[in-house]
């Protein structure tokens, strides 16, 4: 019998290191992808978690231009920023990496000649847009004008962000280069083509075992390959990004979606070298028993599940995915989020006056999983106060309150179990199994509202057992029922943990655990036991209620 465990490469979308992270990010790809994470290392799974700061692009140079730096200032600013925001929030990546090393540009680099060498590459003469003010050829977003299919103004040159629609910059009605406004002229230039039709047959076939891909993912791909996939320029006219590497390149880069989904790869190249072992990666990336599990945004799709998947497909040397959880998008207060007109909530600013757990359930309990969600601030505090606060730290509040105050913060031995003790116990078993099948099923919502009904069922039985009047009657009796509520709050500090990674590891402290929380296997929660006359640890306060001034002060600021 196998008994390895399995093996697990999860990633998560690289952010454009072009601005903070925001609460959207954080509940499309990242939460969803640590909840998992967190889950599967309980469960004694071998995970690799990667992710990095996505360095190049439009996005990037065109900030650069507007603050008047270089790309390499913006990207250095914002790699460190977000870094220090997904540290803050408690995601667990095993490496954080950045595409604009050395190390991914040459992992790009190669990558690029494999597939030029195998045929997969073809260079073609195109017409494109040239500002001769500007003296350059110009990348799609770097043109605007009226969108072919809904008419608005100030469509890009690749896509409408009103309709969503994309085009080719040929088709803009009225083209106008971004930078100084002069109408551009067609010229012909060269470009590299990825001969993405190719593979059509191969990727239907590859979808169609797929039967266990969430449906967005899976009706997007099959309207792709209804309108028939074409091949798809892989190079740009920017100075930015990863130099196309042939002697004719004549200054142009690689696609920016071209070069990042193969930073998963250099991220995990670079962490193998971090540990001292560099081929380690290829226990991951060479191995078909891996399952790589891509988290991502719903305007990833198409890149994620199409584009990529092709481009491992001519590499050949790689595992494909086996998972694409593509969440949809959170909304502001019931209006779009919009990072150009600041309709956001920054994770840093966030952190600065709120502490990380609170957001992480909001966001887990609120996750936009099969339609768009929305964070209401009021609501947000009410899921803290009335959820996070009042029923799980009043729980493990009262039990450890009264453990303290009756019986020296010991755990007390338990006598006979009546059945509503054996219930509870039965009921730790019965949650685990529950939340086990939603996260195996990349339902993080579900499951977190099952973590919070196991502290419900501890409630209800605290107040029906009522140990406080069971102290002067049955002494035994009222320490069964605290040995037995102990034991919930054991399995529950580690129920907690992929959901809220900092309190998990507060309980576990406050209850005097083992070890921590972390060396725990998610299969041994029923069974955890915290020994006769246990002493326990400090009690703090697990979750504070927050008031609604803060609230106010948020919105407020919101709004300004
Ligand atoms: N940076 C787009 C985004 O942040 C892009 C993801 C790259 S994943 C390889 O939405
Ligand atoms: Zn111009």
């Amino acid at each position: 019998m196998d008994v390895s465990p399995q093996k697990l490469l999860v990633t998560a979308a690289l952010p454009y290191a072009n601005g903070p992270l925001h609460v959207g990010h954080l509940a499309g790809a990242y939460i969803p992808a640590d909840v998992y994470v967190r889950y599967q290392r309980l469960k004694g799974a071998d995970v690799l978690f990667i992710c990095g700061s996505d360095e190049h692009g439009v996005p990037i140079t065109i900030l650069a231009d507007k603050e008047g730096v270089t790309p390499k200032e913006i990207v250095d600013r914002y790699h460190s920023m977000i870094s220090e925001s997904f540290r803050r929030i408690g995601l667990g990546f095993d490496n954080y990496s950045r595409t604009s090393l050395p190390l991914h540009h040459k992992i790009s680099r190669d990558f690029f000649l494999t597939l030029n060498r195998k045929g997969y590459i073809t260079e073609k003469s195109v017409q494109q847009y040239y500002c001769s003010t500007c003296g350059r050829f110009l990348p799609d977003r770097y043109i605007e004008g009226e969108c072919p299919h809904c008419h608005r103004q100030g469509a890009r040159g690749d896509q409408c962000e009103a309709c969503g629609r994309w085009h080719e910059p040929e088709q803009l009605i009225d083209p106008k280069c971004k930078v100084c406004g002069s109408h551009p002229e067609l010229k012909t230039t060269k470009h590299w083509y990825f001969r993405l039709s190719q593979f059509q047959k191969q990727l239907e076939d590859w979808q169609a075992s797929k039967s266990d891909w969430k449906s967005n993912v899976r009706e997007f791909c099959s309207g792709w390959f209804q309108e028939g996939l074409t091949d798809r320029p892989i190079t740009r006219d920017i100075d930015w990004g990863v130099p196309v590497p042939l002697p004719d390149a004549g200054g142009k880069v690689l696609y920016v979606w071209f070069d990042a989904p193969i930073g998963y790869i250099s991220s995990s190249v670079e962490w193998a070298e971090k540990q001292g072992r560099p081929e380690r990666w290829r226990d991951y990336w060479c191995d078909s028993e891996t399952r790589l599990i891509h988290f991502i945004g719903k305007d990833n799709i198409v890149f994620h599940a199409i584009n990529w998947p092709a481009t491992l497909m001519g590499h050949g040397d790689f595992i494909l995915p086996s998972q694409i959880p593509a969440n949809e998008f959170l909304n502001i207060e019931g209006e779009k989020l919009s990072t150009s007109r600041n309709w956001a909530i920054w994770v840093d600013e966030f952190l600065e006056v709120l502490p990380p757990d609170p957001l992480r359930y909001y966001l887990e309990a609120n996750a936009p999983e099969s339609k768009d969600a929305d964070f209401v601030w009021k609501d947000f505090q009410a899921h803290n106060n009335s959820e996070l606060a009042d029923v799980l730290g009043n729980l493990v509040n009262r039990c450890l309150t009264f453990t303290e105050k009756n019986f020296e913060s010991r755990v007390p031995p338990a006598g006979v179990l009546e059945d509503a003790d054996t219930a509870l116990l039965a009921a730790i078993a019965q949650f685990a199994k529950k939340i086990s099948y939603a996260l195996e099923n990349f339902q993080v919502r579900r499951a977190v509202s099952e973590m919070m009904d196991l502290a419900r069922t501890g409630n209800k039985y605290f107040n029906d057992s009522a140990p406080w009047k069971s102290l002067k009657t049955d002494r035994q009796r009222c320490g069964t029922i605290l040995n037995t509520t102990l034991q919930l709050l054991a399995s529950l500090a580690v129920v907690m943990e992929p959901f809220l990674p900092f309190s998990a590891e507060k309980l576990w402290r406050m209850l005097n655990g083992p070890g921590t929380h972390r060396d725990q296997r998610w299969i041994s929660i029923p069974d955890l036991r915290l020994p006769d006359n246990h002493p326990l640890g400090k009690r703090e306060i697990l979750f504070e209620k927050i008031e609604d001034g803060i609230i106010e002060e948020q919105i407020a600021k919101l709004r300004s």
